[in-house]
């Protein structure tokens, strides 16, 4: 059986669990905390990998190669021949999850983990803001709640491209969800985690499709 192993809260995590989910695979989860070692990821990989998501499939592990790798979902789609990376759109949908992973979840993450204190276990909070305030300094969390107002509305003009997608066609580039229909999933599901945030209201268009994206499942063969 397959296995993701994931933080439930990590972006990159949502994006593979809600891409699981709907091609209807048989799968079981194994969460790691802020808190948890990650040994096993690190036996898994023979020393190669310490980070999240993991994937394993039976004697096959899989875990991304670089910063723009989809190692995972393209294994996934050629595993389930899902269909998430048409010939039509390679190089778009490329360029699309750069601009997610980088620029919308950059801006995502901050809003939601300077809320850590309402979501975030008391148990798991001491590794949590070490590593935080490791790689962006002392005091970043509450910087980012300080400074909540300015992220939200650059988080709404980052998103205003992603509702113009949406206005002539039910997912990203179509009729049905790609790859970058989940990564983007993935993005705003670590934003909105915790239930602090919402997406901005005059994104009509992209809380509809955030709602169908949530449950959306691949037709039957
Ligand atoms: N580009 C990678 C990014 C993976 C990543 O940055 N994962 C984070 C969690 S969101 C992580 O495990 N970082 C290392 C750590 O927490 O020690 C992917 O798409 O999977």
């Amino acid at each position: 059986m397959l296995e993701l192993i994931q933080i439930p809260y990590s972006p990159f995590c949502i994006a593979q669990r809600r891409l699981l989910e709907f091609a209807r695979a048989r799968f079981k989860v194994v969460n790691l905390s802020a808190s948890s070692d990650r040994s096993l990821i690190w036996r898994l990989t023979r020393q190669r990998y310490y980070a999240v998501p993991v994937l394993q499939d039976g004697k096959t592990v899989v875990f991304e190669t670089d910063e723009d790798s989809q190692v995972i979902a393209k294994y996934l789609d050629t595993k389930l021949g899902l269909g998430l990376f048409p010939r039509e759109w390679e190089g778009v949908q490329q360029v699309l999850w750069r601009f997610f992973e980088h620029e919308i979840e950059g801006v995502g993450f901050k809003l939601n983990n300077a809320h850590y204190r309402e979501w975030l276990p008391a148990r798991d909070r001491l590794p949590f803001i070490r590593y935080k305030e490791r790689k962006f300094g002392h005091g970043c969390l509450d910087r980012w709640l300080a400074g909540e107002e300015e992220l939200q509305t650059e988080l709404v003009r980052l998103l205003l491209p992603c509702e113009e997608m949406l206005l002539a066609r039910p997912f990203l580039l179509g009729e049905r969800p790609l790859f970058v229909d989940f990564d983007l999933y993935g993005m705003l599901g670590n934003y909105l985690y915790g239930g602090c945030q919402q997406l901005p209201a005059k994104h009509t268009l992209l809380r509809d499709w955030y709602a169908r994206m949530s449950t959306v499942k691949q037709k039957p063969a």
